[in-house]
């Protein structure tokens, strides 16, 4: 897929100024999201960066997950922070003082040597290790990096497709917004209203040392952030049981995401390639996607909006807002090719305006009432997002789109000095730059 970006020098340089942040971010055994603001490794963002890494060192690559990996609890949940432990306790908040992971998950079986936080992220993993397999077979093979992964992997999925099956539908649900990975998505703002929040004054929120108030989260959201995730800790990250005190059961907040469960489907699909890589069918797996797919389909597609919506498994109802989680399950192969059709048109209708009033797609419904270009998943636009989406979009036959939206990503990334995220209608650059997986895929996308 060699489509020009821009002829000459303008690629090479964005491919030297990209490979710049990724060396920046680089501790020597994982890649930073970011120097101030997210000080350690974090799980999704760890597999995009992987995703990018791979073009410039497939080593750094493989070693970004096994790194990742080697912090996986022993119920199977690969945890959403692994702290560094030379960065000072006060440079994130919540630190590991906060998770206590080795105390408070030992039942759950957390590693002794590392410190981590209890919730999980998006499963991008075993898609990243069958991308960043491909880069360079003979030295995957050789470092036996496949057979490493694989058993952790599985048991990552396991831990999701059974422990967090909270809704009885097969999908999985997250307990925790910063779980789904788009934090304050208007989407979480109906079951989150039944949280009663932590006090303001309980927490020192170390995110504002780095960010703008108005690009980030509010102080309400993180009290509610703070109660859902204390009273997990507090119940031993077990996934069934209620905590010791406290308002919250629990499930007080569990909620089906369409992204969650599409970038699992298709991590099953590529552990399917995995496992005939290493020497059996995968035939079951590539089945039981499949059979995931349809679950989605039956449980989150909304025909009326035309697309998918997150599920509030706790009451029971579709939640009415249309995020940009929604369309993210355009990456699926075996998607109806209605639906396909129906997503691109939705992405490219009023709400989102690719290609007409937006060059790349918004976090949120431009016509939603919640809808804000700069704060954070409540509008601007997303790189992982944009990349997920040109990869559905050239999955599903939309080669002119998938380039236009290749171009933009490009041309917005580098522009904007690798930014968090960008007001989607000017591409003006919000939240921290030299951002890790907006350089590692543009990156990926330059190749
Ligand atoms: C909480 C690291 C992470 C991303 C998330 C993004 C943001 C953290 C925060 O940063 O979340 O996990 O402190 O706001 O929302 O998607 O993984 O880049």
């Amino acid at each position: 897929r060699a489509v020009a970006y821009d002829p000459g020098t303008a690629a090479d340089s964005l491919h030297l100024r990209a490979a710049r942040v990724l060396d920046g971010n680089w501790t020597g055994t994982s890649t930073v999201p970011s120097r101030g603001l997210y000080p350690h490794q974090w799980s999704w963002d760890s597999a995009f960066i992987a995703i990018g890494l791979r073009h410039l060192s497939p080593l750094r690559a493989q070693t970004e997950l096994e790194t990742l990996l080697a912090a996986q609890w022993r119920d199977g949940r690969v945890p959403h922070i692994v702290f560094n432990p030379s960065v000072p306790l006060d440079a994130y908040f919540p630190s590991p003082d906060f998770w206590r992971s080795s105390t408070a998950g030992r039942a759950a079986g957390a590693p002794r040597t590392v410190q981590t936080s209890g919730i999980v992220q998006p499963p991008v993993h075993a898609l990243a290790a069958w991308l960043v397999h491909l880069a360079d077979p003979g030295l995957s093979r050789a470092r036996g990096f496949l057979s490493t992964v694989y058993p952790r992997l599985a048991a990552w999925h396991r831990y999701l497709l059974h422990r967090r099956d909270l809704g009885g539908g097969s999908l999985a649900s997250v307990v925790h917004p910063w779980e789904q990975g788009m934090d304050n998505s208007p989407c979480w703002d109906a079951p989150l209203a039944r949280i009663t929040p932590a006090p303001a004054r309980s927490f020192r929120r170390a995110d504002l040392d780095h960010g703008a108030p108005e690009d980030r989260p509010t102080d309400l959201d993180y009290g509610r952030y703070v109660r859902l995730a204390t009273d997990y800790r507090d119940r031993g990250y077990d996934d069934g049981r209620p905590a010791p005190s406290g308002p919250a059961g629990p499930n007080a907040f569990a909620v089906e995401d369409p992204a969650f469960n599409a970038l699992l489907i298709a991590s099953e699909h590529a552990l399917a390639r995995i496992a005939r890589e290493l020497g059996a069918t995968g035939t079951a797996r590539h089945a039981r996607a499949e059979r995931l797919t349809a679950a989605l389909v039956d449980r989150l597609w909304d025909p009326a909006r035309g697309m998918f919506l997150c599920r509030d498994v706790t009451g029971g109802e579709l939640i009415p807002e249309r995020g940009v989680s929604g369309l993210v399950p355009l990456l699926l192969p075996a998607l109806p090719r209605d639906i396909a059709a129906t997503l691109v048109r939705t992405m490219c209708g009023p709400h989102f305006g690719l290609g007409s009033t937006t060059r790349l797609v918004p976090s949120y419904d431009l016509r939603g009432e919640a809808f804000d270009p700069h704060r954070y998943w409540r509008g601007p636009a997303w790189f992982n997002t944009g990349w997920l989406l040109e990869r559905g979009l050239r999955l599903h036959g939309e080669r002119g789109r998938a380039d236009a939206l290749r171009r933009a990503v490009l041309h917005t990334a580098d522009a904007s000095g690798f930014a968090e995220y960008v007001d989607p209608y000017t591409g003006e650059a919000c939240g921290t730059t030299d951002f890790g997986w907006t350089a590692a895929l543009a990156l990926d996308l330059l190749h």
